[in-house]
């Protein structure tokens, strides 16, 4: 009988033996043993991208000679790899869960609006440090338009930093002061899309067939139209519909997001193979995370909604097997705000072993504007564990929208209809519902569907907005509890907890961008502010809200650094018997509460004693106090415990 398996892995081995004299070339300068490790993890990782690339491109009459071509460029990348980073990809092989560590903590911003420019931000590493930061996402960087550009997410060259911005060598120094201080880069890859200013559209647009080819083009509205109905639309408001029309070339180009992002046709190898150099370009900077940008979308197949298809996942881990062949120090973080099950589908240590947990992050609000924990509780306690090698980013907020992407099934199972919900949560947070603390935008409504996203500072959205403004001191006090419970959560739930820098210091959203009509459409920059030395100033006074705010996570995250049962691995959420508190242990040793109403709540001791076992009292990691468990522990409105039950008396 015909074995599929042993047959590719034959044919495997025979391709590298006939590519290897292709290969050994490119490495001639290389010392030795540098040589054999590029050859040992080629042995190791080639079966795979071979039996992945075969499945995507067999079908091509130049098949090898792609494939030739894809593992030379890999050699090439390899051979230029800085030594430092090359012993960095060593020590990574010996850690390869060094992202697990409870000291990982991190950071997002943009370079521009926390700093102004690169130089600039290095001279701002000490604020870093002093939050606690071992990892920092600075979002894109790179050339792109000059006004409308979605916040640097449309890029005209992956190798030249926005001239703006810096130098490409004001990114490799400050990459390598970042390494130096313990704090791992992240960049992104915007792998689905380039700007129509990159190189490859603009040859596109002159009426080069060859790089025509490197995206999705129509001549005319009858495959579109067709496309169109399964597609959804990202960006209704400001660029609705997926395609564009371009009349220097009378053609159509795919746009999911907005007209000036053209979607790549990885249907076509040579995009492959040129976007896998310049993914090798970023490794070789000295990014340790690289942040892949809207993987949902990037393979397109007709009658589908063109969202999270099988081939989108088999480039990604053909992309994964490139980097641990030529750059293993640098691993992938999936940005995929889809339903949880397809979020979870990209988590895998050969496809992305980090992801970001939208589901997390959206039920928080969600809890937060019911008061009640029930379906946060609910859906993590189906969907928080990974993988033993995969880690969560969790975040409260980023400089994206907030979409209410739980699973309607998850809320269906405990007796809500997640469409009536997201009505109310949107109502909630545009403040329209009576009651509410929060001062939210809409983002991009679409009265087809009634889908609605919310823009706003976590600040803003939890209440400190109206507070000042109302002078109401009560409320005040529960807005800011409000942000550190969130907080509190993504910093000992496991995973990695990932800041986004403005939080730290209660900044409120900033309306500025209304005046600016490159931006004026689009409310995700009302959470865009530029970085606020006044109130950054205040940090040090625990009697200003900003010190507040920065010197509790301050110290949340130094406890979390020291407390290994706070790494990640384990996360058992548990029903606390109280609709208002949310419950998880930690590796059996640190069990959390969490407060989410502004009243005083109870948890009783019959159901803490499931857990908690027989002793009488547990000390909180965060007061230090010694909490007693004679009839319920008691908390405070928003109050949220980290008991230690290890150190039971
Ligand atoms: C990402 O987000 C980026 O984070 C955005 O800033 C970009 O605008 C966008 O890609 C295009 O590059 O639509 O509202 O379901 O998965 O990819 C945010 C779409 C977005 C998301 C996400 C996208």
């Amino acid at each position: 009988m015909f074995d599929d398996r042993s047959w590719l892995k034959q044919q495997a081995a025979l391709s590298l033996k006939r590519l290897l004299p292709r290969i050994t070339p490119v490495l001639a300068e290389l010392d030795a043993a540098d040589r054999e490790r590029f050859i040992r993890r080629l042995d190791a990782h080639f079966p795979r991208l071979f039996r992945l690339l075969l499945a995507l491109y067999g079908r091509q009459y130049d098949f090898f000679y792609h494939l030739e071509e894809i593992l030379v460029a890999a050699a090439r990348m390899y051979a230029a790899r800085p030594a430092d980073l090359k012993a960095l990809d060593q020590q990574r092989e010996a850690d390869p869960l060094w992202y697990q560590s409870e000291k990982m903590v991190g950071g997002v911003c943009y370079v521009d609006r926390f700093a102004g420019s690169l130089p600039a931000l290095a001279e701002r590493l000490p604020y870093f440090e002093e939050l606690g930061l071992t990892y920092l996402h600075l979002m894109p960087l790179f050339r792109s338009p000059e006004k409308e550009n979605d916040g640097g997410y449309a890029i005209s060259s992956y190798r030249e930093v926005n001239p703006a911005l810096g130098t490409t060598d004001d990114l490799r120094s400050l990459a390598g002061e970042l390494r130096r201080r313990g704090i791992s880069l992240v960049l992104d890859f915007v792998f689905n899309h380039t700007s129509d200013q990159h190189d490859w559209a603009q040859r596109a647009l002159a009426g080069d067939a060859e790089y025509q080819a490197f995206y999705h083009m129509f001549d005319d509205r009858t495959l579109p139209d067709r496309y169109e109905q399964h597609l959804r639309e990202i960006f209704p408001e400001q660029d609705p519909g997926s395609f564009t029309y371009r009349p220097e070339i009378g053609k159509w180009v795919w746009t999911t997001f907005r007209r000036f992002q053209w979607d790549l046709n990885y249907a076509n190898p040579a995009v492959f193979n040129a976007m896998a150099q310049e993914m090798l370009f970023l490794a070789n900077l000295g990014v340790e995370v690289l942040r892949l940008d809207a993987v949902a979308f990037i393979w397109k197949e007709m009658g589908t909604s063109c969202e999270n298809l099988p081939q989108a996942h088999w480039i990604i881990q053909a992309f994964n097997a490139l980097a641990r062949i030529a750059a293993p120090a640098m691993v992938f973080k999936s940005e995929a705000i889809v339903h949880p099950d397809d979020v979870a589908s990209y988590i895998h240590r050969d496809e992305c072993p980090i992801s970001y947990n939208p589901t997390l992050m959206n039920l928080l609000w969600e809890a937060l504007a019911t008061r009640e924990v029930r379906l946060l509780q609910h859906s993590m306690r189906k969907r928080f564990s990974l993988p033993d090698d995969c880690a969560w980013v969790n975040y409260v907020r980023c400089h994206d929208d907030i979409g209410w992407s739980f699973a309607d099934e998850d809320a269906a199972e405990i007796g809500i209809n997640g469409f009536d919900h997201r009505r109310f949560l949107n109502a909630f947070y545009t403040g329209y519902f009576p009651g509410s603390f929060a001062r939210g935008l809409p983002f991009n409504y679409n009265p087809r569907t009634q889908d609605m996203r919310i823009s706003g500072m976590a600040a803003s959205l939890a209440g400190l907005e109206q507070a000042l403004e109302n002078g109401d001191t009560l409320r005040q006090e529960h807005a800011v509890r409000r942000i550190l419970l969130l907080h509190s959560i993504i910093v000992s739930a496991g995973g990695i907890p990932l800041i986004y820098l403005g939080d730290e210091l209660g900044t409120l959203n900033d309306y500025s961008y209304r005046d600016n009509p490159a931006r004026a459409k689009d409310s995700r920059w009302v959470h865009r502010p530029a970085f606020d030395m006044a109130r950054a100033a205040r940090r040090a006074d625990a009697k200003t809200i900003e010190g507040r705010i920065f010197q509790t996570l301050r110290r949340l995250i130094h406890i979390r650094k020291e407390t290994p049962a706070l790494a990640n691995g384990e996360t058992t959420f548990f029903d606390t018997g109280n609709p208002h508190v949310l419950g998880y242990v930690r590796h059996e040793q640190v069990l959390v509460l969490a407060n989410f109403s502004e009243f005083e709540q109870q948890v009783n001791r019959d159901m803490l004693m499931s857990i908690w076992r027989s002793p009488e009292m547990a000390v909180d990691l965060i007061t230090g106090q010694e909490i007693g468990c004679d009839d319920a522990v008691v908390l405070e409105p928003y109050q949220y415990v980290w008991l230690q039950i290890g150190r039971w008396r």
